[in-house]
């Protein structure tokens, strides 16, 4: 597959402001009057917009000039914040005290006041004493943060199991295993937000953050994301969850969260994929479990009458595309993968009925069976669409290449 030129994969996370800001410096790359002049309007235009710009803090996604980490809604966010400040309280230590004794040396014993050498090389105490305290200091350091590491890792007895697929530029959603399994949809970047970045007139406190089908998951439940992408390198990743899990295509990355909190939590694609890597955004909408239980009921009604609506027309590749999984469900494992048959199963590859130009023979045996129960009547027990897909799957399978179509009203009509 060619994939398109990908520009040197680094972390970079846009937020809607440096965003902004980006678009404009680009005009920057001018002589230097011209430049300092556009500077100077570029700045003006900046704090002009900035005043106007009635930005509000967007609660699970970015707060306005926000400084430490986003607010956790998960045991591992709050793990890794702690383990932030730790460490920030070690380094902070080791740095007080290295240049402290740095610069009281270089003040104290100063040449100008006569300060001789002292000589302590070889000092078995001191060289015991340097390589074995910054030893412990690592350790102390390493086993906190193993063990959060370990446990961001351990994706095993998720409650559901969901695939995020990483497009340029959107996110795909597959709900795998668990409540839900089966359900799946593609999640962009809202139209309107498009043209705001296109008009270069943001607005709102969810700019470049809003999706047309957010990612919905229950609350208090270990959610597994299995990441993968179907073109370049992308990231998946929300703050509030601690989570950042690369999805790299043709591989299989997982990670997982169990969010605390009912509520909406943003995040973005983290690894440049492209010219538009800052509009594919994670929405993620947390439920309580009742309002998940509804939710996924009316998706898979959705999802049924989508599939299933009898008065659709198709074309051949989807209706042929369609009978194959139907008749690799219901039908190979008596007609075989080849459509050869065994023994009393006949065969369809080559059968005059199948092949037949009048369609409802083929059709009345689907519906009704045959062989007085030898082959099994599927009225009822598949849909109408997919008794028209097998069909004509079987009527252009293996060397029926008869170029015959039923559709579904056909099917529907003829039984
Ligand atoms: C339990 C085994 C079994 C399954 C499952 C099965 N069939 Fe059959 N099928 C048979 C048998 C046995 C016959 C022959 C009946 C007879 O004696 O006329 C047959 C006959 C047929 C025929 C007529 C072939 C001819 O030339 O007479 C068609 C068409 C057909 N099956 C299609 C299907 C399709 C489509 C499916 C899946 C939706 C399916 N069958 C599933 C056992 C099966
Ligand atoms: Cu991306």
């Amino acid at each position: 597959m060619a994939q398109p030129p990908v520009a040197p994969a680094h972390r970079h996370v846009p937020s809607p402001t440096i965003h902004l800001t980006m678009k404009t410096t680009k005009t920057l790359w001018l002589t230097p009057v011209q430049g300092a002049v556009k500077a100077a309007l570029f700045i003006g235009a900046a704090l002009a917009t900035r005043a106007a710009l009635a930005v509000n803090d967007l609660p699970g996604g970015p707060a306005v000039n926000q400084l430490n980490l986003h607010p956790p809604v998960t045991r591992i966010a709050v793990e890794q914040i702690w383990l932030h400040n730790f460490m920030l309280v070690i380094c902070t230590l080791i740095f007080v005290g290295v240049f402290g004794v740095m610069f009281y040396s270089v003040f104290k014993h100063r040449k100008s006041r006569g300060a001789r050498p002292a000589n302590f090389h070889e000092s078995v105490t001191v060289e015991m004493a340097w390589t074995i305290v910054p030893f412990l200091i690592v350790i102390g350091m390493a086993l906190p943060a193993t063990k959060v590491v370990v446990a961001m890792k351990d994706t095993t007895n998720a409650d559901v199991t969901i695939k995020a697929t990483g497009y340029q530029w959107k996110w795909g959603y597959d709900y795998l295993a668990g409540e839900g399994q089966g359900i799946g949809f593609v999640s962009t970047l809202d139209v309107a937000h498009r043209e705001m970045s296109d008009a270069g007139k943001p607005q709102g406190d969810d700019y470049l953050l809003k999706v047309d089908n957010p990612l919905v998951v229950p609350v208090d439940r270990k959610i597994r994301i299995v990441t993968t992408a179907a073109d370049v390198i992308h990231a998946w990743m929300v703050p509030a969850f601690g989570v950042k899990q690369d999805a790299v295509p043709g591989f299989v990355r997982d990670t997982w969260f169990r969010a605390e909190k009912v509520g909406d939590y943003y995040g973005q694609c983290a690894e440049l994929c492209g010219k538009e890597h800052a509009y594919m955004p994670i929405h993620v909408k947390v439920l309580s479990r009742a309002d998940y239980t509804a939710w996924v009921d009316a998706r898979k009604k959705e999802m049924a009458a989508a599939a299933d609506d009898p008065s659709k027309t198709w074309d051949m590749p989807a209706l042929v595309a369609r009978g194959e999984a139907v008749y690799n469900a219901n039908c190979a494992v008596c007609h075989r993968p080849d459509g050869k048959g065994a023994g009393p199963i006949k065969p369809l590859d080559g059968s005059a009925i199948v092949r037949d130009a009048d369609k409802s023979k083929a059709l009345a045996i689907v519906h009704n069976g045959a062989g007085a129960g030898a082959m099994p009547a599927w009225k009822g027990k598949l849909s109408e669409t997919e008794i028209a897909a097998v069909v004509t799957f079987a009527k252009n399978a293996w060397s029926n290449k008869t170029g015959q179509i039923v559709q579904p009203a056909e099917a529907a009509a003829a039984q």
